[in-house]
C-alpha cells in the first residue's frame, strides 16, 4: 500500500497543471508548414499568407478586442517533421488550433496526433481524397482534387479540340499524387480520352528520361503531370527539352510561381486548376484587402497558397469571435482543452467570406467552396518569373 502513494501524486501532480492550462493571450494558432525542405516551395507561401491575415485580422480588431498571434513550426518535408512540429505546438505551445501540414503525406501521419489531443487541424493545403476522413478535429479549407482537378483537363479540351491520346505521369511516393492521379485517369475516361500511358517517378528524382520516351514513345497529344514543385518542374522541362510539344496539365503540385525558376522558360502554357484568383478583386473586398497588403509586403501578387494559408488564420480567428458571441465569455477565460472542443465545432458552423470566395466546413471537416479557376503559366522574357493567367472560370 505504502508503494502505490508516490505514484498515486505523481499522477495527480501530471494531472493536476494539465487540467488547469487556459487559453493564453495573445491566442495562439499554431502554424505546422514546410519552412525548410524541397516542400519550402510551398511553405514559404503559406507563411506569407499566414502573416499577412496576422497583420490584417489584429488590425482589424483579433478576435474582439484580443490579438492572435501565429506560432510557427517547421515541418520540413516529411512526416516525422510534422509529428514533432505537431506536438510541440499542441504540447508546449499550447495553441487553440493548428493550421497545417503543408502535404496530404504529413497530414496522415501528423493528423492523428491532433485527434488524440482533441486539438482542431484546418488543413490549408491538403488535397488528397480522405484527409477529413482522419478524424473529428480534422478540417480543411483546401478543396479536394477529385473536385478541383478536373476542370484543367476540360480546359485543355476546350484550347484543343483534337486532343485524344493522354499520358498521366505521378509521383508514386506522395499520397497526394497518388489520390490526385486518380481523379485525373478517371476525367479522362470520362471525357471520352484515351490514356496512352501511366508512368511513375518518385518526387526525389530528377532524372526522369524514362518516363519522357515513353510519353514521347506512345505519342500523347496531352500529359498530365501529379507530383510535388520541383520534381515536376524537372520533368516539365525534360519534357519540353526531349522534344515534347503539346499541352501540359499540372495539378496542384504546380500551383505555385516557386515552380518557375525550377523550368523557367519551358513553365509556359501548362494550364493547373486553381481554387484562387487574384482576379476576384473587384467582387471580393477580402480578397482586394488581402492582395492588396500582400502585394504591399512582398512586392508581388498572392498565388493560391498564400491565399489558403490567410484563409485559415481567418477561419479560426472567426471561430473564436463566435464563441464569444455565443457563451459571452472571452477567450482568455476558457480552459484551453474546452476551448479545443468549442472551437472545432464552431469552425464548422456558418460560412466565412475569405480570399477564396465563400466558403463554409461542413460536419465532416470538408471544406465546401463555390469558385474555382483555371489559369495558365505564361513566362516572362526574364525565362525566370511568370504568372498564372486565368483562361477560365
Ligand atoms: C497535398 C497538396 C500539395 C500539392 C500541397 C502543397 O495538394 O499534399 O495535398
Amino acid at each position: 500500500m505504502k508503494r502505490l502513494a508516490p505514484a498515486l501524486a505523481l499522477v495527480l501532480c501530471a494531472a493536476i497543471p494539465a487540467l488547469a492550462d487556459k487559453v493564453a493571450t495573445p491566442i495562439p494558432i499554431g502554424i505546422a508548414v514546410g519552412q525548410t525542405s524541397n516542400v519550402a516551395l510551398f511553405g514559404q507561401e503559406q507563411v506569407n499568407g499566414a502573416k499577412i491575415a496576422e497583420e490584417r485580422l489584429n488590425a482589424a480588431g483579433g478576435v474582439n478586442g484580443t490579438k492572435i498571434t501565429l506560432v510557427f513550426q517547421d515541418t520540413a518535408g516529411d512526416e516525422a517533421g510534422a509529428v514533432n512540429a505537431f506536438q510541440n505546438l499542441i504540447n508546449r505551445d499550447k495553441v487553440v488550433a493548428i493550421i497545417g501540414p503543408t502535404l496530404s503525406q504529413q497530414a496522415f501521419a501528423a493528423n492523428p496526433i491532433a485527434e488524440r489531443a482533441k486539438t482542431p487541424v484546418v488543413g490549408p493545403s491538403n488535397t488528397a481524397k480522405g484527409v477529413p476522413e482522419i478524424g473529428e478535429f480534422i478540417g480543411r479549407i483546401s478543396a479536394p482534387m477529385t473536385q478541383v482537378a478536373p476542370y484543367s483537363v476540360k480546359q485543355a479540351m476546350k484550347l484543343n479540340p483534337d486532343i485524344k491520346r493522354v499520358a498521366v505521369l505521378y509521383a508514386q511516393n506522395d499520397a497526394f499524387s497518388s489520390s490526385e492521379t486518380v481523379t485525373f485517369q478517371d476525367a479522362v475516361k470520362n471525357l471520352g480520352l484515351e490514356t496512352v500511358t501511366v508512368q511513375k517517378f518518385q518526387t526525389t528524382d530528377n532524372d526522369f528520361t524514362t518516363q519522357v520516351t515513353a510519353v514521347l514513345g506512345a505519342k500523347a497529344d496531352l500529359v498530365i503531370i501529379s507530383g510535388l514543385a520541383a520534381d515536376s518542374g524537372n520533368l516539365v522541362k525534360q519534357l519540353r527539352q526531349l522534344g515534347y510539344k503539346g499541352l501540359i496539365v499540372g495539378g496542384n503540385g504546380l500551383n505555385s510561381p516557386n515552380m518557375f525558376p525550377v523550368c523557367g522558360a519551358l513553365c509556359s502554357d501548362i494550364l493547373v486548376a486553381q481554387a484562387y484568383s487574384p482576379a476576384t478583386v473587384d467582387k471580393n473586398p477580402v480578397n482586394k484587402d488581402f492582395a492588396t497588403a500582400f502585394e504591399a509586403a512582398y512586392k508581388k501578387g498572392p498565388a493560391q497558397f498564400s491565399a489558403q494559408a490567410y484563409t485559415a488564420v481567418q477561419v479560426v480567428t472567426e471561430a473564436l469571435a463566435k464563441i464569444e458571441k455565443e457563451t459571452g465569455k472571452k477567450i482568455a477565460d476558457f480552459e484551453l482543452a474546452e476551448l479545443r472542443e468549442m472551437l472545432n465545432k464552431s469552425l464548422r458552423t456558418g460560412s466565412y467570406m475569405t480570399p477564396i470566395g465563400e466558403i463554409s466546413i461542413q460536419p465532416s471537416g470538408e471544406v465546401e467552396q463555390k469558385d474555382f479557376y483555371v489559369s495558365k503559366i505564361v513566362m516572362n522574357p526574364d525565362g525566370k518569373t511568370g504568372s498564372f493567367v486565368l483562361v477560365s472560370e
